[in-house]
């Protein structure tokens, strides 16, 4: 009698929790149903699909939701629980994030060499956040122009930028303008910028190929957009609601494999909208990935000493 009582109690006390479902709110730094967030949102379909009666994300969606520059500190406030974000949009809080994209080694391999760890503690330290995923290792960012230039060289150029191509600008003699990827259009449009920094694919979503002439040669860094979940949201989390979500991040890096046709796609169609290349040849274009990846280093290590050179490290470059 007294055994079953206590087998009793045991379950009411153990079902509550097993059976509830947890809820997850997250947003996307990138507008709704476009190239970043695409991945993202199948990922979400996915949690939801295989985590039923476990756990479920609510996506909110896009920058409507939270602005891109404000999602990673929405994530370190739980303002959100988890983010489809890239570093260079909370390089304000940490720095280092800005590094992220001169690693393009296959997270695979980064899961295996420690990078992914390391990153994973620079999140949980300075973004309360678990680092869970990294999309997009093998899609490289470009230079797109309004005006022809006839060697790699940008001065009097206004280029839109993000921290993402900041120093490389900067380096080349153009002026920055930083802004949001909304804002993209209507500054090409104006004219108040000459040109913007853009990965290869995705240019279309917006409507850009209308205001696009030039694409610069050569592709350069790497695009990294992650998956961050709130650490509090993650401790909550048993580890059965955890491997459903861990499971989907490594099925969601597993996607950039189809990364390789979709940019030889977007470049075709880039040149079918009338969008000319502007190749200055291997040794300019070896000349030109040298000095970007020097100066983007450089400034990491300036801004963030004390973790720069181990990401360089880790980055082998
Ligand atoms: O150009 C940008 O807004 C930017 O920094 C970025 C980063 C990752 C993917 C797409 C754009």
């Amino acid at each position: 009698m007294r055994s079953i009582f206590i087998a009793a109690a045991l379950i009411a006390v153990a079902s509550p929790a097993a059976a509830e479902e947890v809820t997850l709110r997250a947003v996307s730094a990138f507008a709704e149903g476009t190239e970043f967030s695409r991945n993202f949102e199948r990922f979400v379909e996915k949690v939801n699909a295989d985590g039923k009666g476990l756990i479920k994300i609510n996506y909110i969606g896009g920058p409507r939701a939270v602005p891109p520059f404000e999602v990673g500190n929405a994530v370190r406030t739980r303002v959100v629980d988890m983010a489809n974000v890239t570093g260079a949009f909370y390089t304000n809080l940490m720095p280092e994030a800005d590094g992220f994209k001169l690693n393009g080694k296959p997270m695979s391999e980064q899961r295996k060499n420690g990078t992914w760890d390391y990153i994973n503690q620079l999140h949980n330290q300075k973004l309360g956040s678990q680092y869970l995923a990294r999309q997009f290792h093998n899609v490289p960012f470009h230079i797109y122009l309004n005006k022809k230039i006839d060697k790699i060289d940008f001065s009097g150029l206004k280029i839109r930028v993000t921290p993402v191509y900041r120093d490389v600008v900067e380096a080349f003699g153009g002026t920055p303008i930083t802004t949001a990827p909304g804002e993209v259009y209507t500054a090409l449009e104006r004219g108040v910028a000459d040109g913007y920094g853009w990965p290869v694919t995705g240019i279309f979503d917006l409507g850009w190929d209308k205001v696009t002439k030039f694409r610069m040669e050569p592709p350069f860094y790497s695009v990294e957009v992650n998956v961050l979940v709130n650490l509090d949201a993650w401790k909550g989390l048993n580890d059965a609601q955890r491997k459903v979500l861990n499971d989907a991040a490594l099925w969601l890096e597993g996607l950039d494999s189809e990364k390789v046709a979709v940019i030889k796609a977007e470049r075709e169609r880039q040149a079918a909208a009338g969008i000319q290349t502007l190749d200055f040849g291997p040794a300019a274009s070896k000349a030109f990935l040298d000095r970007a990846y020097e100066v983007a280093w450089q400034s990491v290590i300036k801004r963030a000493p004390e973790t720069g050179p181990k990401l360089r490290q880790l980055a082998g470059n």
